[in-house]
């Protein structure tokens, strides 16, 4: 039977920020520390995330893919991660990032165009952005066969958008995964866009969560703007991949507040109503807010203070990144080809004051 577009499975925390009765019982288990980590975590990521913006308006980085709107989407899945699980993300998981360990500064550094910014610190396992839209699914499965093979305990997390389930690879990636029981996450946000076109005119289906069933793995449609639900269902795939019960595909409704990139002109191709009802009403920072005041957890002087330090740290962040060596323009023709073809070798020769002849 055919699931309803409006409905999830899970939703623990409402838009105005009173839990259900299966999420008070969550609620209740989560410790304190963790709840307002929830809070601190996506605050921090708005807070990046808006710098961003402003820092591509004036100049100061290359084309941004912003997020707001999907913070608890990424902070409820990232929190339930380990050091030891590897993450294959999209361009726009800046907030999965940051919680696995890669400064800010890097992240940056990725948006100014350096290669640096693909460059995690030891240790911390996040593969680069995956710009071709679902390349980073099969790789997750390969990965979580090799863990499987090897017999240790990480899990593999792709994370990928609503379009990505139109390809190719994500059929492969995830009939395989059924077939060999593999320790992966297929973790989709579904903001409700591929740029400009709508989900109902990619998929035949109305949810994601459902085709899980093809694959006979778990398929799971959380509220993607509750991050207390994202995190216990991101928990639970976790748990069922390490026991060796094989794969998931958790679906996290949600909305990107803002346009698919700098570069995009969301009020094209959205409805006003449609975005002010998600961004007034649907807020996933507003209704953790709210629940913290109310468990007397949150101050607005904490709030105040918290917003504060994320500013601070994001301020450091842009100095250092800015501050960062310029590459040397020969960076240009590195990482491309072994052997540099010969018109990019008379280029790079060029450049370099070499001289090089026209062909
Ligand atoms: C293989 C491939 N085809 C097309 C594109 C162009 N493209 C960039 S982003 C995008 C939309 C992806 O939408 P979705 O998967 O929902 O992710 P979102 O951007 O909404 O997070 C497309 C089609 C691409 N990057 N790679
Ligand atoms: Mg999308």
């Amino acid at each position: 039977m055919l699931r309803q577009m409006d409905r999830v499975d899970r939703c623990y925390l409402k838009p105005g920020g009173q839990l259900t009765e299966e999420g008070r019982s969550r609620w209740e288990a989560v410790p304190e520390e963790l709840k307002l980590d929830f809070y601190r975590w996506m605050v921090q990521v708005r807070s990046f995330d808006r710098r961003s913006v402003i820092l591509q308006r004036q100049g100061r980085i290359g084309t941004y893919a912003p997020l707001e709107g999907q913070e608890a989407a990424q902070v409820g899945s990232a929190l339930a991660l380990s050091k030891e699980d590897w993450i294959f993300p999209s361009y726009r998981e800046h907030g999965v990032a940051m919680i696995a360990g890669m400064p800010l500064m890097r992240i940056l550094l990725y948006w100014m165009g350096r290669v640096e910014g693909n460059v995690p610190p030891e240790g911390v396992r996040v593969l680069p952005p995956y710009v071709p839209i679902a390349t980073q699914l099969p790789q997750a499965m390969g990965a979580a066969w090799a863990s499987k093979l090897k017999r240790e305990r990480s899990v593999s997390v792709a994370y990928f958008g609503d379009g990505a389930t139109s390809e190719g690879d994500f059929h492969e990636a995830l009939n395989f995964a059924g077939v060999f029981q593999l320790p992966v996450i297929f973790f989709c946000q579904n903001n409700h866009y591929a740029i400009s076109v709508p989900f109902s005119r990619q998929s035949a289906v109305p949810t994601v969560a459902e085709r899980a069933c093809a694959y006979n793995i778990r398929g799971i449609r959380v509220d993607g703007n509750d991050v207390l639900a994202v995190h216990s269902a991101m928990e639970e795939a976790v748990t069922r991949a390490r026991k060796g019960d094989g794969a998931t595909l958790i679906e996290a409704v949600t909305y990107r507040k803002g346009s698919h990139t700098t570069a995009d002109d969301a009020t094209r191709y959205r409805d006003p109503s449609e975005v002010e009802d998600w961004v007034r009403e649907k807020d996933p920072i507003s209704r953790m807010e709210a629940l913290l005041k109310a468990e007397g957890l949150l101050s607005e002087e904490d709030v105040k203070k918290w917003e504060e330090q994320c500013k601070a740290l994001v301020d450091r962040a842009v100095k250092e990144a800015e501050a960062a060596p310029a590459p040397s323009a020969d960076h240009l023709f590195a990482h491309v080809f072994e052997e540099l073809p010969p018109e990019l070798n008379r280029q790079r020769a060029e450049l370099s004051g070499e001289g090089g002849e026209c062909v």
